[in-house]
């Protein structure tokens, strides 16, 4: 459908509810706990408080019959689901008979409709991909934009907070597409953020740019990744590291003929080790990347895949007011932010000692690895995408990573994950998750990072199916 058309859409939808949602005074937002949902209920906040309501708000891991439950007990005029929602509209019948509400959501919807749902905003049933033209922070702009009084001040930060989203949903890994890149776009227009091809790793505005190659993972740099002997001695061979001040240089310290003198050395090693041509090497290396322009260099908030990786920690240690706080403005609380990432790593590295430690399931296309309790099922998947990117499991195939469900003792959880490489064979982890539905369970995600739930009881049967639709997608 054309974009124009979509907008058009989404402003009648607002302006025949409005009346309706003006009426509500008081309004609790519910979020999803990740980046996405973080920025989409900052985004919702921001929005509601501009036009006078009182703002509750509150972030959750699924919405659930408890949390459902706890939600009803605040008693609010209007709840707002934000980057969840449009799927779960069915089992909330209950809810939605005696609550109104409203949903701004980019997940595979339920047609359901009633007089209690004053708006139901969804990627899919307008039109668009929401696995990769928007995201649910996109979907809580658009929703801003067309239902606030024009406040070019307002938009330029929400449109901020929108690519946060974007890149906490995996929408920005090989650059922005359909509604997102029109969002980026307007963003680029008001100076918000700009766009450059660089190198794709994690931390160039805030890491030395030894632990930067040291760290890289996906993909992998021959010999160096995580060997910081190597890391050193390459980058001592092809660039002076310290700056006149010996200081270790950053990504971001590096002149241009530094940045190519590195470059040109990766490209080598990857020939070197037989990872194929100097173009496919270019093309895995270099990557669309964004920075936020009235953000100080040299801060995890500059570069949005630092600022975005802030609200995951945020999110996943239970963190998340923090999170919603740190991106509506309020800097008060950076010194819990810096505590709390510095845990976070630490607990990544502990988690990665486990995974180095246990026994690996291999099964034809995957390997499987149980965590039990060990690790916290929030963090599982990142844990796990790290071993694999650092080798510790075997790199050519995906893992399953498969946890105890601390809500229900007769289910697991499990979370998946493979690298570029694999989803350019045909990797499809969200379909391969979605076939825990056969087995009494749920899932869904990306195509590199997924995850479901799935009884107990049904796992091997599980697992072999996966094990087999994985061998069928890589072949495909
Ligand atoms: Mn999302």
């Amino acid at each position: 459908m054309e974009r124009e058309e979509i907008l058009q859409n989404i402003k009648s939808k607002i302006n025949s509810s409005r009346e309706n949602i003006a009426q509500c005074k008081d309004i609790l937002i519910v979020g999803h706990l990740d980046a996405d949902g973080i920025s989409s209920t900052a985004i919702a906040k921001k929005t509601f408080e501009h036009n006078g309501f009182n703002v509750d708000y509150r972030v959750v891991k699924q919405l659930d019959s408890v949390i459902i439950k706890d939600i009803e007990k605040s008693k609010k005029d209007l709840t707002v689901f934000v980057d969840l929602g449009s799927g779960q509209l069915d089992n909330i019948s209950d809810y939605i008979e005696k609550n109104k509400i409203m949903v701004l959501d980019h997940h595979d919807p339920s047609q359901k409709t009633h007089p209690n749902i004053l708006l139901h905003l969804n990627a899919h049933l307008l039109g668009m991909d929401g696995s990769k033209e928007i995201s649910g922070s996109g979907m809580c702009y658009l929703f801003s934009r067309y239902f606030l009084e024009k406040d070019e001040n307002l938009s330029k930060e929400l449109q901020k907070i929108a690519i946060i989203g974007m890149m906490g949903d995996m929408q920005l890994r090989e650059g922005a597409v359909g509604m997102n890149k029109h969002i980026i776009s307007w963003a680029e227009d008001n100076e918000v953020v700009s766009v450059k091809k660089d190198i794709c790793y994690f931390g160039k505005q805030t890491r030395p740019i030894c632990k930067l190659l040291e760290y890289a993972t996906d993909p992998i740099i021959p010999t160096i990744s995580f060997s910081p002997e190597n890391t050193k001695a390459f980058v001592g061979s092809v660039i002076n590291p310290r700056d006149n001040d010996n200081f270790w240089k950053r990504w971001i310290d590096l002149s241009q003929s530094e940045v190519q003198d590195i470059t040109t050395g990766i490209i080598k090693l990857f020939l070197s080790n037989n990872n194929g041509s100097a173009k496919f090497a270019l093309d895995q290396l270099f990557c669309e990347t964004y920075q936020f322009l009235d953000e100080t260099k040299g801060t995890e908030f500059r570069d949005v895949m630092e600022f975005s990786t802030v609200l995951n920690a945020c999110g996943r240690h239970d963190r998340w007011k923090d999170g919603v706080e740190l991106i509506v403005g309020n800097r008060d609380n950076l010194p819990v932010i810096s505590t709390l990432l510095e845990n976070h790593r630490r607990y990544l590295a502990e988690s990665i000692d486990i995974i180095k430690k246990a026994k690996i399931k291999k099964m034809k296309n995957i390997q499987v690895f149980f965590a039990g309790n060990r690790i916290k099922p929030t963090i599982i998947g990142t844990v796990a995408g790290m071993a694999l990117g650092a080798r510790i499991l075997d790199y050519r195939i995906p893992v399953l990573a498969i946890s105890d469900d601390t809500d229900d003792p007769d289910y697991s959880k499990v979370s998946s994950r493979g690298n570029k490489k694999m989803v350019w064979k045909g990797l499809r982890l969200n379909t391969a998750m979605k076939l825990s539905e056969k087995f009494g369970g749920e899932g869904g995600g990306h195509d590199i990072a997924a995850g479901c739930r799935i009884p107990n009881k049904n796992k091997e049967a599980f697992l072999e199916a996966v094990d087999e639709c994985i061998g069928a997608q890589i072949k495909g």
